[in-house]
């Protein structure tokens, strides 16, 4: 693959060389890694930047139909939007967005707009890091808006915050007055709630559901990257396409601020060493799972198991193989 000619191409905006691009970085073959990283070196140099928005939500929640309206009315706006996804399971459910096509037709079909599934590999990290680095073929590819979905599955809403400028809590109408057991975390990551289904019947409870959370984030410690009144819950509908406008135009406020005050470019900088660790920390593990390291391993193991090394010893013994 000629890795200049794919640079042009993305750089141009050619959604097909984008795609090409994307299942590059996918690859785990070592010809295909290197080739990536030849090509992500190459669009650095371009500084175009999005605006992230990672969104998550429990399945059911509406994120494929919230997705399909808010990317029509921001493609309706002129603006283009790439959907990316990081969802873990995607290996063995085929995608949470691939399933979804359906709810997203009109979308997919939007010459403005870039929809792309989870990659279909098993670990979270893993999906992680190719979705990171789509992130930025995207940016490049001069996309305004970047939405990152992922289901709320344990860790993967953090993920997916550490590689967003915003980050967005689809609801939905919850039927009593409980918080419908939103982990504290979540809430202390999230910059906007967004109540959805407020229409027809589900309208008072999406209201009630709204006063709550509302209440709830005013519990929570303020942030110092937080204008006044945020972060907020909102209520929409993704079916009848209401509220959508205003979450945009709070969204635009954020990052309006946080731009002004510094605090957009330090997040993304602390993001970039967070992402930096993260290669790090692979790149040892990676090297942990050699042939000859893994039979070290094996051999200091059983011989911690005999008594005839202590744990920590033969931890240095074994690291220091790293080194060599
Ligand atoms: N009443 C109502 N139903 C909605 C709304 N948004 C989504 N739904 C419905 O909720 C169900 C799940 O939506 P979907 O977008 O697939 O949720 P996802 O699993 O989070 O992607 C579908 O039957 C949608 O039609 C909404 O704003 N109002
Ligand atoms: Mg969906």
């Amino acid at each position: 693959m000629d890795i200049a000619e794919l640079s042009k191409k993305i750089l141009a905006a050619d959604r097909r060389a984008l795609a090409r691009a994307i299942t590059l970085i996918e690859s785990s073959r070592a010809d295909h890694r290197a080739q990536a990283m030849e090509l992500i070196e190459a669009l650095r140099a371009s500084d175009r930047q999005a605006i992230r928005i990672g969104l998550s939500g429990t399945p059911g929640v509406g994120k494929s139909t919230f997705i399909e309206s808010f990317g029509l009315m921001l493609t309706g706006m002129g603006l283009k939007v790439a959907v990316l996804a990081v969802d873990p399971s995607s290996a063995r459910s085929g995608g949470s967005i691939l399933g979804d096509k359906t709810r997203m037709e009109r979308l997919s079909r939007d010459k403005n707009a870039f929809i792309r599934p989870s990659p279909a590999q098993l670990h979270l990290g893993g999906v992680a890091r190719r979705t990171r680095e789509a992130v930025a073929l995207c940016e490049a590819a001069g996309f305004d808006v970047v939405l990152i979905e992922t289901v709320g599955v344990g860790q993967s809403e953090t993920v997916v915050a550490e590689m967003a400028d915003l980050f967005i809590l689809l609801l939905a109408p919850a039927g009593g007055d409980e918080l419908q057991g939103v982990k504290r975390g979540i809430m202390e990551i999230a910059d906007i709630i967004l109540v959805n289904k407020a229409d027809g019947d589900l309208k008072p409870a999406a209201t009630r559901t709204c006063a709550d959370y509302t209440g709830a984030l005013r519990l929570l410690r303020k942030r110092p990257q937080d204008p006044k009144d945020f972060p907020k819950a909102m209520l929409v509908s993704s079916l009848q396409d209401e509220g959508l406008a205003a979450a945009w135009d709070e969204m635009k406020t954020l990052v309006d601020w946080r731009r002004a005050q510094g605090h957009f470019d330090a997040r993304r900088k602390s993001q970039a060493k967070h992402w930096f660790q993260e290669e790090v920390r692979h790149g040892l593990l990676a090297e942990l799972k050699t042939p000859a390291m893994r039979a070290a391993m094996n051999t200091f193991a059983d011989q911690v198991a005999n008594g005839g090394m202590s744990p920590n010893s033969a931890a240095q013994e074994l690291l220091k193989r790293l080194k060599s």
